[in-house]
């Protein structure tokens, strides 16, 4: 039995005023394939269905098509709601659904979704826990004791009876983190991930990943880069396409969880193509449209020039060969280098002649002559900034 994990699909989202909805189409129809080639019966969805709690009418139909075919090629698909969706809205039609194998759970409402399935003399039982804060869980559980995300997912869990002789398969959309490791996070999430990804800032939203032991696997859903969380089979599914000029160097992948006649859990990760891939490209205008070099010019592009010259109407010029240009900026003598320089530390180390011999390379792309070096030695000292051994 083949069981296939997604999560975090955003639809209808936009990278810098350009709609991905061709892109988010694209991959959909490229997941529908994987679905047929590695002969899936079940997926399940971990949240962040759309990307607003009112997603456009284009979205909505692009998701519809999608789960219309899951019906047709009956894929049983388990669908739980992610903090960007709206719970009422992604519950729409969720009765009529159930009728065609799709189950949507976008509530927790004191008991977890169950949905058992014969496999193999014995049961694979699929629990759904939608985005849950600790406010509404406290609401259940009046007697406990709920002040974090852990906390209320661990009372959760420990009020569902779980059979561990059978299969158990949950899906979640928390954040949830290893012993002493965080998650990766892929830049495109929210600012409340990003917020809780800094250690020693009040992690309240942080989920131990041992609470999941009772669980043969845990699809997850809210971080967008793929990943396994303490174990293999804990893991973020990713979300299918980069959804933010820091992912550039974030492949992703689907993992297709398999069940043998032995019970045993192997997890496949099968890359994905996007249509339009986020690249970024650094070099000088001329090299960077030089015929030669130009490779899918419909792919997102940042570009990074190296001209030592701003270039007038840069981005216009880019943009006619490659018209998906997100973001252009300089890295030259006058930028400096863009990553991130421990002045401090550089000053430590370095002496006042040594600074100032560097700076005027820099600024002038020659060495300073002796008589100006003696004229910028006294000038130090006689404003103390130097002492006669320095
Ligand atoms: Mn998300």
């Amino acid at each position: 039995m083949k069981l296939m994990h997604l999560g975090d699909l955003h639809i209808g989202k936009s990278l810098n005023d350009y709609s991905l909805i061709d892109d988010q189409k694209y991959i959909l129809n490229q997941i529908l394939s994987i679905i047929d080639e590695q002969a899936v019966e079940i997926l399940i969805i971990a949240g962040d269905i759309y990307d607003k709690a009112i997603p456009s009418e284009e979205a909505v139909r692009i998701f519809n098509d999608f789960i219309c075919q899951l019906a047709v090629k009956k894929i049983k698909t388990f669908i739980i709601s992610g903090n960007h969706d709206s719970d009422e809205r992604l519950n729409f039609g969720s009765s009529l659904f159930k009728l065609s194998g799709i189950y949507i759970s976008t509530k927790y409402e004191g008991k977890l979704f169950k949905y058992s399935i014969e496999h193999n003399n014995n049961n694979v039982n699929i629990y759904l826990l939608p985005f849950v804060k600790a406010s509404t869980v406290k609401h259940y559980f009046p007697d406990e004791q709920i002040d974090s995300y852990d906390k209320a997912v661990r009372v959760i869990l420990q009020n569902e009876p779980i059979n561990k002789n059978e299969i158990n398969i949950l899906a979640a959309h928390q954040f949830v983190a290893g012993k002493n490791e965080q998650p990766v996070i892929g830049g495109s999430e929210n600012a409340s991930v990003k917020n809780i990804a800094i250690p020693n800032v009040g992690n309240v939203e942080k989920i131990g990943y041992d609470c999941f032991d009772d669980f043969d696997y845990v699809a997850l859903g809210h971080i967008h880069s793929p990943q396994k969380i303490g174990k293999d089979t804990i893991r973020y599914a990713g979300s299918p396409l980069k959804y933010s000029i820091s992912e550039i160097e974030n492949n992703k992948s689907i993992p297709i969880i398999s069940i043998d006649d032995n019970n045993t859990i192997d997890i496949d990760l099968i890359k994905l193509q996007p249509l339009r891939d986020i690249r970024h490209l650094i070099g000088k205008m001329e090299q960077l449209l030089n015929k030669n070099h130009i490779t899918n010019p419909d792919d997102y592009i940042y570009v990074t020039l190296t001209d030592e010259n701003p270039i007038e109407n840069a981005i216009t010029i880019i943009r006619q060969y490659y018209p998906n240009t997100l973001k252009l900026d300089y890295k030259n003598l006058h930028t400096g280098n863009t990553e991130l320089i421990d002045l401090a530390k550089v000053t430590r180390e370095k002496s006042f002649e040594e600074l100032i011999s560097d700076f005027y390379n820099m600024m002038f792309g020659c060495e300073m002559n002796e008589d100006e070096m003696k004229i910028l030695l006294d000038t130090a000292k006689e404003a103390g900034i130097t002492d006669e051994t320095n």
